[in-house]
């Protein structure tokens, strides 16, 4: 399969080139790779999401994985771009993703924050949330896993417009929210999987932010998670902690973990990338590749064992 020759996957790379990146993902691997529409940013970016699926009247089910939700986690959309390369070089080598290509479909969201992440690159690296206007311009941003309508604005959120964790001025109220929650919940009964990638700390963490209470699928979700955290350690030894964010973090509340699955979602899972601190949101590039590989380990285990349930 072809993957755009030029493109250096082992920098991180500005808005403008990853929308170029996707439309010749798409145009050079047409009969595999869909790019849609999701949705506008505040700002007015298109917001996409590419969908990889292999030709067939089957009915499948649907992996979900978005990046880039906050602006400064800059590992976060490298990763994406990482995994949809490599699908697309395996294809046709690798027997386990022809496997489960053939029940599922792969759905990744890139870049979320648009309008956050290019405020990243050009004015503020370590910008958070989404660029919305408050109090007449006075004060900007909503955190988009604060905006998610899953016991929003009840814990580990603020009201406050300048907060790094503003929970927006209602659940769904920013735009880039409402896209993704309007697809999701058009798709929700086929999705089995939602992942959502941020950095950094290594953890796999399991529902529920919000509440202590653990989920009906507890333990299931634990023992994929604590797979996936050993197939990734596997790799360059790096240890990934696994546990609901309730329980060994803190607690929030309006994740889009949480909302996922709230709404029924059986597998829901937030990813914190690497590192543990040393750099934190400003991973040096040379971490890109081996942080990717390790990731797919861990990312892949999950969708296989999802897949053969
Ligand atoms: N962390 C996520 C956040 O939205 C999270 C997830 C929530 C982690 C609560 C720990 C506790 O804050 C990052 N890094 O964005
Ligand atoms: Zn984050």
């Amino acid at each position: 399969k072809q993957v755009p020759e030029s493109y250096n996957y082992t920098q991180y790379h500005p808005m403008k080139e990853i929308y170029t990146w996707m439309a010749q993902i798409q145009q050079n691997n047409s009969e595999l790779v869909t790019q849609h529409y999701l949705g506008e940013t505040v700002e007015n970016q298109t917001i996409y999401y590419l969908q990889i699926s292999q030709p067939s009247d089957k009915t499948k089910k649907i992996i979900w994985m978005d990046c880039g939700i906050h602006a400064r986690e800059w590992i976060s959309p490298a990763f994406c771009q990482w995994f949809v390369k490599e699908i697309l070089q395996n294809y046709e080598s690798d027997p386990k993703i022809k496997k489960f290509l053939e029940n599922l479909d792969l759905y990744i969201l890139p870049v979320l924050n648009i309008d956050g992440y290019i405020y990243s690159w050009e004015t503020e690296r370590l910008w958070r949330k989404n660029r919305s206007p408050h109090m007449n311009g006075t004060c900007y941003g909503t955190d988009l896993n604060r905006n998610f309508n899953s016991s929003w604005g009840t814990v580990g959120a603020s009201y406050n417009c300048s907060s790094e964790i503003f929970c927006g001025t209602g659940p769904e109220s920013e735009p880039e929210t409402k896209a993704v929650v309007q697809l999701i919940e058009r798709k929700k009964s086929d999705i089995l999987c939602f992942l959502t990638i941020h950095s950094y700390g290594q953890y796999i963490l399991t529902p529920y932010g919000s509440t202590t209470e653990p989920p009906s699928n507890n333990e299931e979700l634990m023992h994929v998670a604590q797979t996936a955290a050993a197939a990734l350690a596997e790799k360059y030894g790096t240890s990934y902690q696994v546990g609901s964010t309730s329980l060994i973090l803190y607690s929030n509340s309006g994740s889009s973990r949480d909302w996922a699955h709230m709404i029924g979602i059986p597998f829901s899972y937030t990813f914190e990338l690497r590192d543990k601190g040393t750099y934190g949101f400003v991973l040096p590039p040379d971490q890109i590749q081996p942080t990717c590989e390790e990731t797919m380990l861990a990312v892949t285990t999950i969708i296989d064992y999802v897949d053969q349930k």
